[in-house]
This record gives structure tokens, C-alpha cells and sequence, in this order.
């Protein structure tokens, strides 16, 4: 019998089929950006319904679902399981995903040759944005994350260029991030983007969210919302009124409570990258190797900011698609 490719749980084809608000996650950071174990110190966040004995992975998929069902949106937690690609998922799946040692990492470019080998995987932003656009009943327009993807540094003497950009630009829907990862050229980033036509929106600011660092006066920003309202009506013009084909990448930047000053973390950043690239975690290894290092290096800081900030996007990306959906009805 031939795996089937795709599978969308019926609570979110339910919300689709009715023009319900859904928001999309992504697993790879489940899989491969935060640790798989417990980590104590995770409780001074104090998450609604945190279980500090759980992996700090599985609790933060728990918990982003948990966010978007507050504020009234369907969850679609997007993932590979044994090569079929879920678009949402049940909390065995979500249990055995987080737990699964030897659960891969997969982009646009290797999502056919993972289905065929029959692997479990989490999905970059990439190869969750493809599965946005596969629901028979309708795409799903909204999307949250931590850090996209992009341009990474010395990419003029070795080039690598996240797929998260391609799909950017070929996707009607508002990812919701708090800027780039942190290890990447981020002017070059931002010109990428640009040049593929994908809006980047400041949310609350006018500077490019820098992931760890809020960002204010490095890089500028011609786009700015003020609330989720006027993101919405930007969203809804880009793809209604332009016909553009591409998303939108709203950028929250991380609170300030939780923020590390980029220079702070620079030499930090700058020598796990490089170790990276010596122990041989070239390509989709790189983001995996450099942010559990990182959490070492910071002394847990960054683990925590990682958690603010995507416990914030997932709020902000729920309260968005019940805006679009209440406009839907109009
Ligand atoms: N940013 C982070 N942590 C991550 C990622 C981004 O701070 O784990 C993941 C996202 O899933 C993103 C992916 O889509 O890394 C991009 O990987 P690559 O550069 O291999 O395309
Ligand atoms: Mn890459």
C-alpha cells in the first residue's frame, strides 16, 4: 500500500470547509530547535499550563496549540509523521514527534524524498508554507513562527539560501515571526525579500526585528502596522487588490524583558557558526547545531527568549486569523 502524502486532521478541515480561523505552526522547532528534555529554569516564564518536567519541546508545541485555541483559531500544527505530511495534528503525534530521536528536519527540496523513505520530520517554515497551500477546501492564510529562514553570512563565498524565502515568495499567507534567525546577513536578507515582492511589516515598530534583539535603529523598515487590525487590511490588499502571488512577513519584535542585546551574543553567535561549519553541520544541520550551543553559551537566556517570543507570535498570528476570518463573512 503506498503511504498517503497528505493528511489533514478533521478538526482543521472542519475549520477550513467553514471559513474558520486556522493558524499553521511549523515543527521543525520542535524537532530540531529547542531541547528535548526538561529544563527547570523554563518555569520563570511562567507559561499558562507550562509542565516544567515535560521536554521543553513537546511543552512549547502544547502550549502554542493551546494559545491559538484561546484566542478562537483552529491549530494546525504541520509535521511529517512515518511520510505522510499532517496538517494538524493529534497529541499522540505531537507526543511521538517531540520524543523521536531520530526524527529529521525537512525543507521543500528533501519533503518527496522523506515521504517516499516513510520519516518523520518536523517542516521549516518552507515546507510548512507548502503544506498551507494543499488543503483542498482552502489555503490557510496564517502562519507563526520564530525566525524565518534566509541569506546566511559570507554567502558570497559560501553560498546558502534557506528555501523559507522561495516559498515567502509563492505563498499567499502572513507569516508571523520575529524576524530572521539570528545567524544570518540580515541586510542581504531584507534585499531578497524585497526583490521577491515579499512585504516585510514591522508590527509595533519600525526597525527589523533581529530574533533575540528587538532591533530598534539597525535596520529600517518601509512597512508598519500599528495593530492587527491594519495588518489584516494590508494582507487582504496585497493578495485581494494586487494579485500578489507572495506572503507577507509580519515581524514582531521578542519583549523587552526577555530581549539579549545582539552584541552581547555576536562573538557568541559568530563561534558556534563556526564550529558548526568545522564539525561538518553544513546545510539543513546548521540552524540545529548553532541554537543548542547557543543555549550554552548564554547560559540558558537564549531558550528563554526563544520561548517569549514564540508564545507572542502565536498569540498575535491567532488574533489575526479570527480578523481575517470575521472578514471573510463580509
Ligand atoms: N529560526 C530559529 N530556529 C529554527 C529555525 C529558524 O531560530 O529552528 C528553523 C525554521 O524552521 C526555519 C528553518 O524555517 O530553521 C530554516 O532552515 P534552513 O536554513 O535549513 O532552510
Ligand atoms: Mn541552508
Amino acid at each position: 500500500v503506498r503511504t498517503p502524502a497528505l493528511s489533514v486532521h478533521p478538526e482543521v478541515r472542519d475549520a477550513l470547509r467553514q471559513n474558520a480561523p486556522v493558524v499553521a505552526l511549523e515543527s521543525a522547532v520542535i524537532t530540531a530547535g529547542l531541547p528535548r528534555t526538561p529544563v527547570p529554569a523554563t518555569a520563570t516564564l511562567k507559561l499558562p499550563a507550562w509542565n516544567v518536567l515535560e521536554p521543553v519541546n513537546l511543552e512549547l508545541a502544547r502550549l502554542a496549540e493551546r494559545i491559538v485555541r484561546a484566542n478562537g483559531a483552529t491549530p494546525a500544527t504541520v509535521a511529517m509523521i512515518d511520510g505522510t505530511l499532517h496538517i494538524g495534528l493529534d497529541a499522540d503525534h505531537l507526543d511521538r514527534l517531540a520524543r523521536d530521536e531520530s526524527a529529521r528536519k525537512i525543507s521543500a527540496a528533501t519533503i518527496a524524498h522523506a515521504h517516499g523513505r516513510r520519516w518523520s520530520a518536523g517542516t521549516t517554515v518552507a515546507a510548512t508554507l507548502l503544506a498551507c497551500s494543499l488543503p483542498d477546501e482552502r489555503p490557510i492564510r496564517v502562519f507563526a513562527t520564530g525566525g524565518i529562514g534566509g541569506v546566511h553570512c559570507n554567502w558570497t563565498e559560501r553560498p546558502d539560501i534557506s528555501a523559507d524565502v522561495r516559498l515567502l515568495a509563492t505563498t499567499q499567507a502572513c507569516v508571523v515571526c520575529a524576524g530572521a534567525k539570528s545567524i544570518l546577513d540580515l541586510p542581504a536578507t531584507l534585499e531578497a525579500l524585497e526583490a521577491l515582492g515579499v512585504p516585510v511589516v514591522g508590527y509595533q515598530t519600525t526597525w527589523f526585528p533581529q530574533f533575540f534583539d528587538r532591533g530598534e535603529g539597525e535596520l529600517p523598515l518601509t512597512c508598519s502596522v500599528q495593530n492587527v487590525d491594519d495588518l489584516a487590511t494590508l494582507c487582504v490588499s496585497h493578495w485581494e487588490d494586487f494579485h500578489q502571488p507572495s506572503g507577507v512577513l509580519a515581524c514582531v519584535p521578542i519583549d523587552a524583558e526577555h530581549a539579549i542585546d545582539t552584541r552581547t551574543i555576536a562573538a557568541a553567535i559568530a563561534r558556534v557558526d563556526a564550529e558548526a561549519l568545522d564539525a561538518g553541520a553544513g546545510g539543513a544541520d546548521r540552524t540545529p547545531y548553532v541554537l543548542k550551543a547557543l543555549v550554552g553559551a548564554t547560559g540558558g537566556r537564549s531558550l528563554l527568549a526563544n520561548l517569549s517570543l514564540l508564545s507572542q507570535n502565536v498569540e498575535i498570528a491567532a488574533i489575526l486569523a479570527v480578523q481575517m476570518a470575521d472578514r471573510d463573512d463580509t
